[in-house]
């Protein structure tokens, strides 16, 4: 199955890949998330779960990714970003965490507030912003790819298509 819109906070319906953030201010950066699971065609459901301001629905989530069969989550947030460590609090499902540039610290609260996750509960913590957004999506599909040879195949076509592209790269200088 696969989602490009917002589904609702009750669905329990069967998805691979899950990606929350706390507020829909935040699709600016996840939406790179889910460009890159669609082009690989990686099934996904995509929602705002606050984890300030929706506590109990982010419980649900977390305690239903395993039974829906997630096989990651990818969670967004900025400036007191607690979301991704508490989801990874609720489910042994992976986390990968996206922090969001806030308003008044550039995303570095949120960095810090994602990486620095106490020993026992691990996010795996990409780049604030667009990079990290993009790049969650990309280690999903290279844990994924370790299972699926096919899906291993197309990443590597990814791969080689961005070294064609360095290498085609022009500078403008001569000599
Ligand atoms: C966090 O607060 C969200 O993840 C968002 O990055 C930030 C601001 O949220 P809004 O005030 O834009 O809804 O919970």
């Amino acid at each position: 199955m696969s989602s490009h819109a917002p589904t609702s906070p009750s669905s329990l319906a069967p998805v691979t890949v899950g990606i929350v953030m706390g507020s829909s201010s935040d699709w600016e950066v996840m939406q790179h998330a889910v460009t890159i699971l669609t082009e690989f065609g990686i099934p996904f459901e995509a929602r705002v779960v606050s984890a300030h301001r929706m506590p109990l629905d982010m419980v649900e989530y977390g305690a239903q990714a395993p039974r829906r069969g997630m096989r990651a989550i990818i969670a967004g947030a900025g400036g007191a970003a607690h979301l991704p460590g508490m989801v990874a609090a609720l489910t042994s499902v992976p986390v990968f965490g996206v922090p969001v540039p806030s308003r008044y610290l550039r995303g570095e609260d949120s960095l810090l507030s994602i990486v620095q996750m106490p020993k026992g509960v691990p996010v795996a913590t990409f780049a604030i912003g667009e990079a990290g957004a993009a790049n969650a999506a990309l280690h999903v599909i290279a844990n994924l790819a370790t299972t699926d040879s096919d899906l291993r195949a197309r990443l590597d076509a990814f791969r080689a298509r961005q070294t064609e592209a360095a290498r085609a790269m022009a500078l403008p200088i001569t000599g």
